[in-house]
Parts: structure tokens; sequence; C-alpha cells
């Protein structure tokens, strides 16, 4: 008793496009909101959702599959065991453990290291050729450790990185100027977090470069107003955070615009954390992964692109590229 009957002499059906499979690793906030983003735009074919926690991660995996009624078809699966993962073409890290109070950042970073043992190992061995995208924070030192677990190539291990601050520093600039955030050029390089970079020479807004407009005094912002909206954007996600408990929405939608550029070859220029060594002037030997605006696509990383930086801007990337590579030096790795 069949549903359907085939036409007599049916060839099996052909494929029209090639099957993409994400994996989301870690279910908490930012894992979840992650996987919901993907739902929506219609990204993947299949979903595989892994953590720690089995009960938790079937619960979301059923909630998750109660929206099928409402979405594009995707195979949503769920295990504590990374055989589900297989054949994925990419592979996202938001797991983590939580800073205790007290715990110093290196604590909480070896604590990190030892869970990512248990991650990438098996992730790479299940999907040799895919994608791993870097969520976890701190999030350049721990795309370092991937890179260093996978024995992947550079450009196929990513960062999500500064995507999320541009994407804050545009929403602020925009929103001052009262314009739409996607006309509005602006990136942030550099560490994730505090030392992050704003490249204030390339800003732009609807093709109107900022910086000779503030000398000619015809837009409504000024060096002051600019350097605000950088510390804004750091004091952000601790803002958030200290309301909230935790950042979810914009992290979400940041790595699901990556995943799309990444799986449908968008060729797009994102600032993402990547292997720096050998750019602006960041020494071989100093091998960290930091953000710079990059082009992706299938292959990941299909190249940085070379912005022009002011000396003092310059300066402050290999300034963090050094505090980077101490830190990962005390990891004794
Ligand atoms: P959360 O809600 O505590 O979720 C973490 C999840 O990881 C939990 O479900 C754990 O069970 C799971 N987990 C722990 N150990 C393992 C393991 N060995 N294997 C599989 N799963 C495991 O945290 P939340 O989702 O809020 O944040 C996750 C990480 O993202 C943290 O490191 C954040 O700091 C980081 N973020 C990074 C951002 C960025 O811009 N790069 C932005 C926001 C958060």
């Amino acid at each position: 008793h069949h549903l359907f009957s085939p036409l007599p002499d049916a060839e099996p059906a052909a494929r029209t496009s090639r099957h993409i499979k994400i994996t989301v690793v870690g279910c908490g906030n930012v894992g979840m909101a992650i996987a919901q983003t993907i739902l929506t735009q219609d990204i993947a074919d299949e979903i595989a959702l892994v953590d720690a926690q089995p009960n938790k991660l079937r619960g979301e995996m059923l909630d998750l599959q109660h929206a099928a009624a409402f979405l594009p078809r995707v195979k949503i699966a769920s295990s504590t065991d990374y055989e589900i993962t297989a054949g994925s073409d990419l592979a996202i890290i938001t797991a983590g453990a939580r800073q205790n109070p007290g715990e110093t950042r290196l604590d909480l970073l070896q604590r990190n290291l030892a869970i990512f043992k248990k991650i990438v190992p098996p992730l790479a061995q299940y999907s040799p050729d895919c994608i791993l995208l870097v969520v976890s924070n701190p999030v350049d030192v721990l795309t370092y450790i991937t890179w260093k677990l996978s024995g992947f190539p550079p450009n196929r291990v990513i960062g999500s990185g500064t995507n999320l601050d541009s994407s804050r520093f545009r929403f602020l600039l925009a929103d001052h100027l009262n314009v739409n955030a996607q006309d509005v050029q602006a990136y942030m390089v550099g560490e994730h977090g505090d030392s992050s970079v704003a490249l204030w020479s390339s800003i732009s807004v609807g093709g109107v470069p900022v910086i000779s407009s503030l000398e000619k005094n015809d837009i409504n912002l000024s060096v002051e107003m600019l350097e605000a909206t950088r510390k804004a954007v750091v004091d952000s996600a601790y803002e958030v955070i200290s309301l909230k408990g935790y950042t979810s929405w914009a992290i979400g939608y940041s790595v699901a615009s990556l995943a799309f550029s990444l799986l449908r070859h968008q060729r797009r220029i994102l600032p993402v954390s990547l292997l720096a060594k050998g750019f602006y002037g960041i020494p071989e030997d100093r091998e960290v992964f930091l953000s710079l605006p990059a082009q992706i696509g299938r292959g990941g990383i299909l190249g940085v692109v070379n912005i022009h930086l002011t000396e003092e801007e310059a300066k402050r990337l290999r300034r963090s590229a050094e505090t980077l590579w101490e830190c990962q030096t005390q990891l004794g790795i």
C-alpha cells in the first residue's frame, strides 16, 4: 500500500543540485540561533546537531523538527556520536565551557582546549573535505587550535571573528546617519573582542568615503563620534550579556550569512578569522588567526583583500597578532 504509484519504466529522480549538509556542534544559545537562522534561509538540505548533553540535544532537535510545516524541507538529525556528522560540507563549532566566576581567560581557554580535542578530530575524520567554522570564544585562538587539531589546509579553517563586530559597527553608523546598514561599508578587523581594529580609512556610506567627507564637514559624523562608535561595538557584547545572559540573534545571522556565502559560492568579502601570517606585515613566524577582510566561497577562504591601512591601523593589527601569539605560547600549543 503505497502513497504514490510510480509511472511505468520511471527512472530514479535526477538530483537538481548537490545535497548540502551542515553540522552544528554545541546546541546552546548560540548553536541553536545559528541552526534556526540557517533553516529560515534555505541553505542546507540536512542539518546534524551534536552536543554532550543528550536530553537537551534531543529536545532542541524535536523542537526544530516540529517547525517543518513552515519551512523548506530539511532533514534534521542529532546525536552525541560524531558518526551523524559524516559527509558534512560545513561544520560549525559553538561548543564551549562557560566562564566560572573568578576564572581567568587562560583557564577558560585550557578547558576549551580540552573540549576541542574531543570535537575536532572526529569531525575531521568523518568529513575530511569539509570547511570548519569556529564560533566558540576566544574565537581566534580556538580557530588556531582547530587548524592544528584538524590538519586541514588553512583555507578550510575559519573563525567567525569580527564579522559580528563589523555588523554591530555598521548598525550603529547606520542608526546615527539614518540610512540602511546594508549601505554602510565598514570593517572591523584583528582580534574579535576588546582589541578589534576599526578601519576608518575604508568606511563609506552609499559610495561616499566617510573620512574625506569629515574634512569637508558634509557628513553628520566626527572623529570623536567614530571612536565612540568603535568603543560601543566593543562594549555591546558585554552589555547584551549583562542584560539577557548571552548573545544569540546577531551571531546567528552573522554565521548564517557566512554559511550562505561559503556553500552557495557567493564570493562575498567578509571579515573572518584566518591564518594571518604574512599579511599586512604580520611576521611569517607568527602563526596566528585573526580577522581580515577575505573573499569566501566554496573552497573556504578564496583570498585576502588588500585594503589600504594607515600606519596606525597596521600597527594595531600587528599588536593584536603579538597578543594572540603570546597567549598561544602560554598555552603550550
Ligand atoms: P552555552 O549555551 O553554554 O552552550 C554551549 C554548549 O556546548 C552547551 O549546550 C554544552 O552542552 C555544549 N558542550 C560543552 N562541551 C561539549 C562537548 N565536549 N561536546 C559537545 N558539546 C559540548 O553557550 P553559548 O551558546 O551562549 O555560547 C557558545 C560559545 O559561543 C561561547 O564560547 C561563546 O563565548 C561563543 N560566542 C561567540 C561569538 C562570536 O562572535 N564568535 C558570539 C557569541 C558567543
